[in-house]
């Protein structure tokens, strides 16, 4: 295994630190094979927001097991899950699943030049939308975190289709398109970016991005991978009142187990193969077993309340984080939204990726170690989301804060 991962970040390369071998996880827990015991903000990167082994979750995937695991033919909780995701998404009409968030960039990217008949896209500096060739451009999350600007093995054709903007930098998405309009397929977007660190569309922003695409006929493409039912039952486009033409969605909705999606507009999804002539597919996609999962992981959303407790704890985090920081009197800054957050080591605010740049990571791996040798497992990277899970309680969120100000105060 390169790496001795299977995800590049897992390896622990910007943190100085041997990444501990996870056993089991349980709540908001995770144990390694030494017996070591962590809370965990990693929650797998997302999926995880009603923590690790929730009941509900297990039990269905244990049952659905002994069931079989996967047919090669359409299953009634595929349709189900889909119906969820189209009532709780209104500019969803239809849905195709896939198996992980790359694949369901990938085939709206697609979607979108099949569409539109162009073959330009426009992604923003610091966004990571998966692994895609045409989409490792200057992308977020671990080729940043390994200061990997470019993958090589990208031809310059593919790249050369993408064009770049900052985050949040609305002018310059009117010149590209004042450049190139008439080329631009879509625009593909974190509507609130997660892969830079944690950082919120700027007023104005999403709006802006939904004006110029509508008024030169590319679509807009909201990433929401990370986001999807994490600030809200549905997409935050609800919260943020802007309508994209296709929505990238994975994580919760397979509730831990391998899935993505995408999804829009009756005419544009109508397209898709076997409707229409744009090809994809996938041995698993749609799987029982993730399905089953994904819906069960909706249904405890919906009916729960999860996500005023989420706003609580988040809120009692953050709040405990900054009064740490103000204590050991090291500057920082704490972008959050909803349950996601992150801590940058940072002077100025962070409002897109040169700024998110800027942040003290040699500090932050510091940081990091302190925490992880007090039981505090976050992100291998300064460049990532803290997520707060609905199994995080108020004596584990205290217990956050003590430590990080344990961590602060020991970092040189
Ligand atoms: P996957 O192919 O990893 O399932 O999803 C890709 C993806 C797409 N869009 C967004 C907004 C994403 O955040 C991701 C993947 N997220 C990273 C962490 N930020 C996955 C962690 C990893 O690469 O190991």
């Amino acid at each position: 295994m390169p790496g001795g991962v299977s995800s590049p970040v897992r390896a622990f390369n910007a943190v100085g630190v041997d990444p501990p071998i996870i056993s089991f996880g349980q709540g908001c827990h995770v144990i390694d094979v030494d017996g070591n015991e962590y809370i965990d903000y990693v929650s797998a990167f997302g999926p995880l927001i009603l923590g690790h082994a929730h009941p509900a979750v297990t039990e269905v995937i244990t049952s659905g097991a002994q069931r079989g695991t996967a047919y090669g033919a359409t299953t009634e909780l595929e349709v189900e899950l889909a119906d969820l995701i189209c009532k709780a998404i209104p500019s969803v009409d239809l849905v195709r699943f896939v198996n992980s968030g790359t694949e369901a960039t990938m085939s709206a990217l697609r979607l979108a030049r099949a569409h539109t008949n162009r073959s330009a896209i426009i992604k923003f500096v610091g966004g990571y939308h998966g692994h895609a060739d045409g989409l490792l451009v200057q992308a977020g999350s671990g080729q940043a975190t390994l200061s990997l600007p470019d993958s090589p093995g990208v031809p310059d054709s593919y790249a050369s289709e993408t064009l770049l903007a900052p985050y949040n930098d609305i002018e310059a998405v009117r010149r590209l398109f004042a450049e190139s309009g008439d080329r631009i397929a879509a625009v593909i977007v974190e509507p609130i970016a997660g892969n830079m660190g944690v950082v919120p569309p700027a007023p104005g922003f999403l709006e802006g991005l939904r004006e110029v695409t509508s008024e030169l006929g590319s679509l807009l493409i909201f990433d929401e991978v990370i986001t999807g039912f994490r600030l809200c039952y549905g997409g935050v486009q609800q919260i943020l009142g802007v309508t994209p033409d296709i929505t990238c969605l994975g994580k919760i909705i397979g509730g831990g187990l391998p899935v993505g999606a995408y999804g829009g507009k009756r005419e544009i999804m109508e397209q898709i193969a076997p409707l229409g002539p744009v090809y994809q597919a996938g041995t698993l996609s749609g799987n029982p077993l993730a399905m089953a999962a994904g819906i069960v992981t909706l249904q405890t959303l919906e009916s729960e309340g999860i996500y005023e407790s989420l706003e609580v704890s988040s809120i009692y985090l953050e709040d405990g984080l900054r009064r740490a920081a103000r204590e050991v009197e090291i500057p920082v800054q704490l972008n959050r939204i909803g349950s996601l957050l992150t801590l940058f080591f940072a002077n100025e605010p962070i409002t897109d990726f040169a700024s998110a740049k800027l942040a003290d990571t040699d500090r932050f791996a510091a940081y990091f170690r302190e925490m992880l040798k007090r039981g505090i497992f976050l992100a291998p990277s300064q460049f990532e989301a803290m997520f707060v899970s609905a199994a995080h309680t108020d004596v584990e969120i205290q217990k956050t804060i003590e430590v990080a100000t344990e961590s602060l105060a020991a970092i040189p």
